[in-house]
């Protein structure tokens, strides 16, 4: 079994790049829960639909979230409730683009839960009705809510995640990052036992802050992942000093570390023995030796099914 550690866009392109080089029914993802909401009454877990929406090839090819061939009626209708809503309520909220098909899925979690199900048993009935072959596990059935702090507003407002990516469209910097209920909630057995069980645990192209930071917060994972750090294998988000996709560059700046390949080799040192870094990094891999971590050098954006597979196969002889 190969484990795939994930946050939103960038780890679901890489799952779908590594079924060219490995069977998917041997692939395991545990995804990161702590973009996660309640809105609209709905609970939406966004980097586990990107994921199943990718690997079921639904996905919107320019949002890289969300359904293709989507439309936004249910949105457009709540603005004149929104309009009108008493001061003080969320009631009706539009910012966060919920599409007609989308919302199905919504409806559909939120119903299960509401009937007991745990989200790990939702996730696999979502992913069997989109007939994805790959296990697709939520890092925890417990909430972990990422929360930012922000610099800029004088009293230092603390949001959810989902109000800095999308409603502050993530252009205000960040103070610092915490992951509430991190301490409390546990990685699920199933998450336990496909990170020490598994052949290899590749850590997907996702922002290492946000994204695996709640994943890593929670206890025993960072552990376990230290415990056989010779076959985990990392690959960088960012590329030439700039994240391919969302705020990763910016973060690491605004929380202290170099905005570079060095900067995502210092958070994965202790948990991971390489790190595939792209060509354009390549002056850099003696800088990511220096801080722990082997540097692999592999062209590291999957624009063509070609470059898919390199990046896919050169990760996986990393890590065997
Ligand atoms: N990202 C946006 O930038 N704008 C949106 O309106 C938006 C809506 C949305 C709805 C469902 C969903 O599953 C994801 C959605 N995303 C949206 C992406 C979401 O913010 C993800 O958390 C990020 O892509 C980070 O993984």
């Amino acid at each position: 079994v190969i484990s795939v550690l994930c946050g939103g866009v960038g780890a679901a392109r890489f799952l779908r790049a590594l079924r060219l080089a490995a069977d998917p029914h041997d692939t395991t993802a545990i995804i990161n829960t702590g973009d996660d909401c309640v809105l609209h009454g709905l609970s939406i877990s966004p980097d586990i639909d990107t994921i199943t929406y990718t690997l079921a090839g639904a996905i919107d090819p320019d949002r890289g979230w969300g359904l293709r061939d989507e439309s936004f009626r249910t949105m457009s209708s709540l603005r004149r409730y929104e309009n009108t809503r008493p001061a003080g309520s969320l009631a009706g909220a539009t910012w966060f683009g919920l599409g007609d098909q989308d919302l199905a899925t919504h409806l559909y979690r939120t119903a299960r839960l509401a009937e007991g199900a745990n989200l790990t048993q939702v996730t696999a009935e979502v992913a069997a009705a989109w007939d994805v072959p790959e296990r697709l596990l939520p890092m925890s059935d417990e909430p972990v809510r990422t929360m930012l702090t922000l610099t800029e507003a004088a009293d230092s407002a603390v949001v959810s995640f989902q109000e800095y990516f999308v409603k502050l469209r993530h252009d205000v910097a960040v103070g610092s990052v915490a992951f509430d209920g991190a301490e409390q909630a546990m990685p699920t057995a199933d998450v336990m036992d496909a990170i020490a069980n598994a052949e290899v645990v590749l850590i997907a192209p996702s922002n290492p802050l946000v994204s695996l930071g709640p994943i890593r917060a929670l206890p025993g994972v960072d552990a376990a992942l230290a415990a056989r750090r010779q076959s985990v294998v990392a690959i960088s988000p960012i590329v030439g000093g700039a994240a391919l996709k969302g705020p990763a560059a910016r973060m690491l700046t605004e929380l202290g570390l170099e905005p570079s390949v060095v900067g995502v080799a210092t958070l994965y040192a202790p948990i991971a023995r390489a790190l595939v870094i792209d060509p354009a990094d390549a002056d850099l891999a003696e800088a990511v030796a220096a801080v722990g971590i082997e540097p692999v050098v592999c062209p590291s954006i999957m624009s063509s099914d070609d470059a898919s597979r390199q990046l896919a196969t050169a990760t996986l002889a990393a890590a065997r």
